[in-house]
């Protein structure tokens, strides 16, 4: 054995180094040029999101987090007899506390299983719903699919699957109706989904939102690089490539992607990659979507969930909606 292969196989975000090498190969080797948004959270990029999480101009966390105060009532009070929560990315936990913090005692699951592919966030995730002693906490380091498969082996009961803090927004179209499918299929009728997800809104404020004045954002998305770097043996000029962050109307996304500032070259040991970027030519690392709130509607429905409740912050544009298995 030599000694790259006695290296361990797992990467701080949980997903293998051979996986990792091997998204980076096949996503750089696309037109446009990509890199799949899963990678931006390892430590750094986890620490750099909740970074981004406390900035003015990031909405999305705050307007969610009142929602959740205000109407978490609300949201137990449709779920009468509800045993279990599966929150598929808790991040630090703060969304589900708050939402458990708004409900009376009696009316909180008994169960709740946090899906997360970083480690670090689930470890500070369980340690804060622990906090709510008569909650029995299970973790599963996985992807959501997988994660979500494993968690409903062994159910019981009532179950609410929390999708919050917009994350429903990094899958394209297709892809979101495919995950809300396999959320559906993985329950029966009279579960439920949580869904939170952030508003369409004038593009200057989309915009700064994704392209802060304190650089926080292009630091989160220029981590990626540095993954690269640090993970795949990759000679890549840091200082080669830039921040961008653009509204695209007709798909009602904005886009993150890192610009060649002059050509570069791209060569990455341990993924196989030897090629050459133009100056101006991107790697797309980011979509992320915005919806109106009929859409939100018209997704669930057509994913097997009839709406029950929906609740909007107007001050910043941000949907919560509970909606049942049918
Ligand atoms: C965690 C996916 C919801 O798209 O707004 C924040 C990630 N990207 N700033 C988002 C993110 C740039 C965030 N989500």
């Amino acid at each position: 054995m030599d000694s790259r292969a006695a290296k361990p196989a797992v990467s701080v975000d949980g997903a293998s180094v051979e996986q990792f090498a091997a998204d980076v190969r096949y996503y750089l080797s696309l037109t446009p040029r990509q890199l799949p948004s899963r990678y931006l959270y390892d430590d750094l990029g986890s620490a750099l999101f909740e970074s981004i999480c406390r900035m003015p101009w990031y909405t999305i966390t705050r307007a969610e987090l009142r929602l959740l105060t205000t109407h978490g009532d609300s949201v137990f009070r449709r779920l009468p007899s509800l045993t279990r929560v599966v929150e598929l990315g808790p991040g630090n936990g703060d969304k589900l506390r708050t939402l458990f913090e708004a409900a009376p005692p009696q009316h909180r699951p008994i169960e709740v299983h946090l899906i997360d592919v970083s480690a670090s966030a689930l470890a500070t995730a369980a340690q804060t719903i622990g906090s709510f002693g008569d909650v029995r906490v299970l973790t599963h380091q996985a992807t959501y699919d997988s994660g979500l498969r494993e968690a409903q082996r062994q159910r019981t009961g009532r179950t609410l699957v929390a999708f919050l803090g917009s994350n429903i927004g990094n899958f394209d179209p297709p892809g979101a109706s495919a995950f809300l499918q396999n959320i559906r299929a993985s329950l029966k009728n009279g579960d439920a989904v949580l869904l939170g997800v952030d508003l369409v809104k004038p593009t200057e404020r989309l915009l700064v939102a994704y392209d802060d004045p304190l650089g926080i954002t292009a630091a989160f998305n220029r981590n990626l690089l540095v993954r690269l770097h640090r993970e795949l043996d990759a000679a890549i000029d840091l200082d080669g490539f830039l921040h961008r962050a653009l509204w695209n109307a007709e798909h009602r996304r904005v886009e993150m992607h890192l610009v060649a500032r002059t050509d570069q070259a791209l060569r990455i040991a341990r993924a196989q990659v030897d090629e050459r970027l133009n100056a101006g030519e991107t790697i797309w690392t980011e979509s992320s979507y915005k919806y109106v709130p009929e859409q939100i509607d018209d997704l669930l429905e057509s994913c097997g969930f009839k709406p029950t409740g929906q609740w909007i912050d107007r001050d910043d544009g941000f949907a919560l909606t509970i909606a049942e298995a049918f």
